[in-house]
């Protein structure tokens, strides 16, 4: 029985050094440790055993089983390892190899030019607000003074969606509602998307962006909004860009003004992209029209205030030097790639 028992120990071991996979090495484990395997019908040969040697032998066979276990432990741990090590060498990456370029997207020429004007307005301490789309005829026309009869009112301009409900023509409606909040003094802008009943072309769009512009305080005067235009302009175009105020008429503003910028091509002296002028038109702007402050609540002979209206779009199509607006509509990367 001894001699038995040793050599399926020696040749278990045998077989394991030889076998190739884990596999192997199962059906190993199955034909000498199993339940019908070798070490279990030497078990059942123990009734042929002597009493006495019994113990002896079951220790026997116990040492057997624990060394061809430990072989197969051993074998199985080496066969990972070099299945391990093969499938590191095969997925080895090469860090060197360039990375593949991804097609990312790029900020709309106008979202650019929004967030540089909100950074220059907000560094002066103004705060952006924004308000409803549709609005109420009240908001847009009624409390800036803008009159029944007035023409911007007529169906031909404006959008309406009821004869009190419209799509706001311009963004003043905000500073209205921020002037009845009645939290002074107010410095903010309302930057937004505006509604005209135009015809297309490469200037105009029934629907266009705003950024208009509102300081309420004591003692406000034109000089403030001379100096937080220029300001402006000279963050926005360039320090050496200089402003001209030509007489215009609003009815929500008195005084009124027309802004002008010497031409940032040719710094004033007259080019193609000035149209000879030297000059270039950027912006609307006057103090706010005492009866608009009133409308609201605030008292005009205790404070003042300035406002100014820019179009968001003509600021673009300058800056970037594009002579059409459709094509900032039209969603094509190819175009918004090149900004
Ligand atoms: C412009 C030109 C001049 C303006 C006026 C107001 C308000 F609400 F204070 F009355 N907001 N915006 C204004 C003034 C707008 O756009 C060309």
């Amino acid at each position: 029985m001894n001699d038995k028992l040793q050599e399926i120990r020696e040749k278990a071991i045998a077989q394991i050094q030889e076998a190739k996979d884990l596999d192997a090495l199962n059906q190993i484990r199955v034909s000498v440790l199993g339940k019908k395997g070798e070490l279990k019908q030497i078990m059942n040969g123990m009734k042929d055993v002597a009493p006495e040697d019994r113990p002896k032998f079951g220790q026997l066979v116990n040492t057997a089983r624990q060394a061809i276990e430990e072989k197969l432990e051993e074998a199985k741990k080496a066969m990972e390892a070099e299945a391990m090590k093969q499938k590191l060498s095969f997925e080895k990456i090469d860090v060197t190899l360039p990375a593949r370029k991804h097609k990312i997207g790029k900020a709309h020429p106008n979202t650019t030019t929004l967030e540089e004007v909100e950074r220059i307005f907000t560094g002066m301490g103004f705060s952006v607000v924004e308000g409803p789309e549709v609005e109420k005829d009240y908001y847009n026309f009624e409390a800036l003074n803008i009159p029944a009869n007035h023409p911007a009112k007529d169906e031909q301009d404006t959008f309406y969606i009821t004869k009190d409900i419209l799509l706001r023509t311009q963004t003043s409606p905000v500073q209205v509602r921020e002037m009845e909040k009645g939290n002074l003094p107010i410095r903010m802008i309302a930057p937004g998307r505006v509604f005209r009943a135009d015809e297309v072309d490469a200037t105009h769009s029934p629907s266009f962006h705003q950024i208009e512009g509102m300081v309420i305080d004591k003692g406000i005067t034109m000089a403030d909004l001379k100096g937080t235009l220029q300001q402006f302009v000279q963050e926005l175009f360039g320090k050496d860009t200089k402003v001209k105020f030509r007489p215009h008429h609003f009815p929500f503003t008195e005084p009124s003004a027309e802004m002008d910028v010497s031409c940032f091509k040719c710094g004033g002296k007259g080019c193609r992209f000035c149209k000879g002028e030297g000059w270039i038109e950027i912006l609307g702007c006057g103090m706010v029209h005492p009866r608009v402050l009133k409308m609201s609540g605030i008292d005009p002979e205790v404070y003042s205030g300035f406002a100014f209206g820019i179009g968001l779009e003509r600021i673009t199509l300058l800056k970037d030097e594009i002579d059409d607006m459709r094509l900032l509509y039209e969603n094509d990367i190819r175009f918004i790639d090149q900004f």
